[in-house]
């Protein structure tokens, strides 16, 4: 955090954000949050981690609440705005919140929670700006700064905590390879809850004394929109919303497309991460806008790891080199590294990597090889410099329009409903979304009420995590130990489309 607001220290008069059709410059992001802090901290010097949840869209207002958390030594949770109330439930209870700062537009929403917690609620609009501000103690680079929350191999989320030094060392390696600038403006359009946005459009863009514009949420014509003012140099985002932004342009007249592409000459800079960019996506891209897109790999344990270069070949199918700094490996099921050119699990060592799962010894340990390494589950090949990413070692994990979901999740989800008797969630490929979430149903009853299985993984889950196709099978693939074999169950879905 110091790193970070001594920095903007030196950007004072710039224009920092631009949200909500108004202009936010450092200055005024440095003494907003120093007020948030002041408000936090009621009079004491240092929070002393305690965990600050807050439910705020995309906007200055979001970022300020973050820094003024961080000045007054708590650690920053941020709640998705698309979560339902369970989801939430879950996050303000497993990172034992203590205070919630919320948004007038999302107050009414969580309130319940909230009071049913018995959790301090700060309602942002409603922030008393004369208050003195703080005389908060000064962060050490070791402090825990963050915890977001990501999808495994377990059937609840895990929160991943790192550090302000972690945080320091991510957003600086974007910076330094992929060449930013204070002349830089870049658009985000993804959530805040995920490092993607947070570190590598948000943290790197502030970090930089650039301009950070807000959409609340993604929208493609909005977008394209944007992009036409020529004002952008910068733009990241997962294949799912090029794969929209392709779409979209190819349903305008030629025209219009015409001037869509010109708009794009404007860039420096475009990347592509999350989930795997499909070449035919690329490629498309490129002829769109004259842009080939640098596509990187990243993890929200570790921020990001491998990125094609900036200068030098962008090679399409690839994910490129280690950063700086970053320690790759491949390794085999026991952990032993392997010959360049065979196949293996990515291992990654690193100031990227982040400090543990909040609360969960037994995972963290188990997330690491004895001697240090982070099991990335992904695997993965090497030729010539370049990685290329294969595939996960679990199938249970799914890829769905950049968000990482776990089957079982959705799966202890349905198996709650009366009519489920056993239930198998997997990802199948998809142009759009990269993976869609499908759903294999045994049922207790003849005649299964769908509806309100849907009804009840609506109310339990966000949007992204629903299943989008159901079967209804007379029992899943099983092998002789009676556990279920999910590729089996992947192809039934395949056959049937
Ligand atoms: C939404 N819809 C889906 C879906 N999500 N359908 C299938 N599969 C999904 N996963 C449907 C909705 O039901 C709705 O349909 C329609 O799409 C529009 O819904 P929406 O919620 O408005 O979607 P949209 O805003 O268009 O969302 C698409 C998206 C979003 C790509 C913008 O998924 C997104 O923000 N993804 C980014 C996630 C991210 O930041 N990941 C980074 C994790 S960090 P209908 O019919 O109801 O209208 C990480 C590390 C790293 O991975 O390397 O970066
Ligand atoms: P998350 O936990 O949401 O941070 O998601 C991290 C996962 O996203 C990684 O473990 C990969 O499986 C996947 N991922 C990120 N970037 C890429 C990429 N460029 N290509 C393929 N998979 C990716």
């Amino acid at each position: 955090m110091q790193a970070l607001l001594s920095r903007a220290e030196l950007f004072r008069e710039r224009i920092a954000i631009l949200s909500e059709g108004s202009r936010y410059t450092y200055s005024q992001l440095i003494d907003q949050s120093a007020m948030v802090a002041a408000h936090l901290l009621e009079g004491q010097r240092d929070l002393h981690e305690s965990r600050i949840a807050f439910l705020i869209d995309p906007s200055f207002a979001y970022t300020a609440v973050q820094w003024g958390i961080w000045q007054a030594g708590g650690i920053a949770v941020p709640l998705c705005v698309l979560h339902p109330l369970d989801s939430i439930r879950y996050v303000l209870q497993d990172a034992e919140i203590g205070q919630v700062v919320v948004s007038q537009a999302h107050l009414a929403f969580l309130s319940p929670v909230l009071d049913e917690l018995g959790i301090r609620v700060l309602e942002y609009e409603s922030l008393d700006a004369t208050i003195q501000i703080a005389d908060a103690a000064p962060i050490e680079e070791n402090r825990k700064a963050m915890i977001l929350y990501t999808s495994g191999t377990t059937s609840s989320p895990k929160g991943v905590v790192t550090t302000h030094g972690t945080i320091r060392f991510q957003i600086k390696s974007l910076v330094d390879v992929w060449g930013w600038s204070e002349d830089d403006h870049i658009l985000n359009i993804l959530p805040l809850h995920h490092v993607h946005g947070i570190i590598n459009v948000m943290s790197c863009a502030l970090w930089s004394g650039a301009c950070c514009e807000f959409l609340p949420k993604f929208d493609v014509q909005q977008v394209w929109d944007v992009f036409r003012t020529e004002r952008l140099s910068l733009f990241m985002a997962v294949p799912t919303i090029y794969y929209k932004l392709i779409q979209y342009w190819q349903s305008q007249p030629v025209a219009v497309q015409q001037a869509m592409s010109a708009s794009c000459q404007s860039f420096r800079l475009m990347v592509s991460g999350s989930a795997a960019l499909p070449v035919p996506v690329l490629e498309q891209w490129e002829q769109i806008s004259g842009q080939r897109l640098l596509e990187r790999y990243g993890m929200t344990e570790v921020g990001m790891a491998l990125s094609n270069p900036y200068q030098a070949e962008r090679r399409p199918g690839h994910v490129g080199q280690p950063l700086p700094g970053v320690q790759i490996r491949l390794a085999d099921s026991f952990d032993q590294e392997l010959a360049s050119g065979e196949q293996g699990e990515i291992q990654i060592k690193g100031p990227n990597v982040f400090l543990e799962y909040w609360n969960k010894p037994d995972a963290t340990q188990s997330s690491f090889t004895a001697d240090g390494w982070f099991r990335s589950g992904d695997i993965a090949v090497v030729s010539d410099g370049y990685y290329q990413i294969l595939g996960r070692s679990s199938i249970d994990i799914i890829k769905s329009g950049g968000y990482k979901v776990s089957a079982l999740e959705i799966e202890s989800v349905l198996l709650s409903h009366p009519d489920v008797l056993q239930a198998g969630v997997l990802g199948v490929p998809d142009d759009e979304w990269g993976e869609l979430i499908v759903a294999a149903l045994v049922s207790r009853t003849k005649q299964p009420d769908l509806k309100s299985i849907e009804r009840l993984v609506s109310e339990k889950l966000p949007s992204y995590k629903k299943p989008r196709r159901y079967l209804m099978v007379d029992d899943l693939p099983k092998n002789t130990i009676g556990k279920v074999t999910k590729h089996k169950l992947k192809s039934l879905f395949i056959l049937d489309q």
